[in-house]
């Protein structure tokens, strides 16, 4: 059996100070959060990836070589920042990142997409991610025709871990209470999903079993994202047969750029690989196969804090099988006992974050 190495025990690192920083910057840089300054770290020790324009692939480049602008998969807009942001990774790891893939959507799929978030968050009562009135991130979701149903019978919609069943039930009934399932959508909001299915699957092997679930019908929910002033997401993973249900997980950058940070923290034995890449307003991501199950992902929004995100949640893993949550995702990761989680407290994330470990959920 897989199994993750322990948390990272290295020492925080510590970003020295820019001496041409405002005060308050300093200040703030001082302050900032261990689960901050993990992504940093990632973003720096790792390699940052490029994508296939066709297919949104990620492109590995030996240390030192060229990369040819035509290769990345930006908006004209951006190609200035796609030849600056290739950083030249080491070999072997940038194409070790299997399953993640980046793409680029039209402006009618962008303006349908708006449409959706809009409606959704408009309708549903939007709610702190991490449910304590403490987070100021907020989300909400809007379940495909039918899909309400199915996902109450397949998932436990709250964080795994409360183990107390009163926070559990407050949890699930939180979650349920900011989603509402949509009617029949209209024939553009159809197109913009058909758009980002058919660029998802692109970046995804013919073979893949995980295609197989990105598909209109396989579509389960939209979650639109509000970041309110947060300037990053901590890494994390979504767990599946909780709140972060989802065989395959699209992200689309509806405002503010940002870098995607991934990290697999290998299993026993194994070194730590991280990886990252920018993501512009009108591009989308997708986290299938490793990238999805087997690596944490975070987000450092530095330059855009307000920003806001739609994910995507494709399938719902069935409860037995080679493609069952406990099979894909739940035997690479430690259980909660094995993290020295208490049963009956409070909240696990609270220390682990203190640590500055990566958490199973934001
Ligand atoms: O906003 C993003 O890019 C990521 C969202 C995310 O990680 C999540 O919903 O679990």
């Amino acid at each position: 059996m897989l199994r993750k190495s322990e948390r990272d025990r290295r020492p925080a690192f510590k970003r020295p100070l820019d001496a041409a920083a405002q005060p308050g910057q300093a200040v703030r840089r001082i302050v900032r959060k261990e689960d901050f300054k993990r992504l940093d770290r990632a973003r720096r020790l790792g390699a940052t990836l490029v994508f296939d324009a066709a297919t949104g692939v990620p492109i590995t480049k030996p240390r030192g070589a060229k990369v040819d602008p035509a290769v990345c998969q930006l908006s004209d807009a951006n190609q200035a920042t796609c030849g600056s942001s290739v950083a030249l990774a080491p070999p072997n790891t940038a194409d070790a990142c299997v399953g993640v893939g980046r793409f680029g959507l039209t402006p009618p799929t962008m303006a349908a997409l708006r449409e959706i978030f809009a409606q959704i968050v408009q309708d549903g009562k939007l709610v702190q991610w991490d449910g304590n009135n403490t987070d100021k991130r907020e989300r909400c979701y809007g379940f495909l025709p039918g899909k309400t149903e199915e996902a109450r019978a397949r998932i436990s919609f709250r964080m795994r871990h409360h183990e107390d069943a009163a926070r559990a039930a407050a949890d699930e009934a939180r979650n349920w209470g900011c989603s509402k399932e949509l009617g029949p959508l209209s024939a553009p909001w159809l197109a913009a999903v058909e758009e980002v299915v058919a660029k998802v699957r692109k970046t995804l092997p013919a073979y893949s079993p995980y295609r197989d679930y990105v598909t209109l019908s396989g579509l389960v929910a939209f979650q639109p994202n509000l970041h309110n002033g947060t300037d990053y997401l901590p890494l994390h993973l979504d767990d599946p047969e909780f709140e972060g249900f989802g065989v395959v997980i699209v992200t689309v950058g509806m405002e503010g750029e940002a870098v995607i940070v991934i990290v697999d923290e290998g299993d026993e034995g194994e070194a730590e690989r991280a990886w990252s890449f920018p993501l512009a307003v009108g591009q989308g991501y997708c986290l299938a196969s490793d990238a999805r199950n087997k690596c944490h992902h975070g987000v450092l929004a530095e330059a855009s804090p307000r920003r806001e995100s739609l994910n995507l949640r494709f399938g719902l893993h069935p409860p037995t099988g080679p493609l069952s949550a406990a099979n894909e995702v739940d035997r690479h990761w430690p259980s909660a006992e094995e993290l020295g989680f208490i049963p009956g407290s409070a909240s696990p994330l609270g220390a682990a974050s203190a640590a500055g470990q990566a958490t199973r959920n934001p």
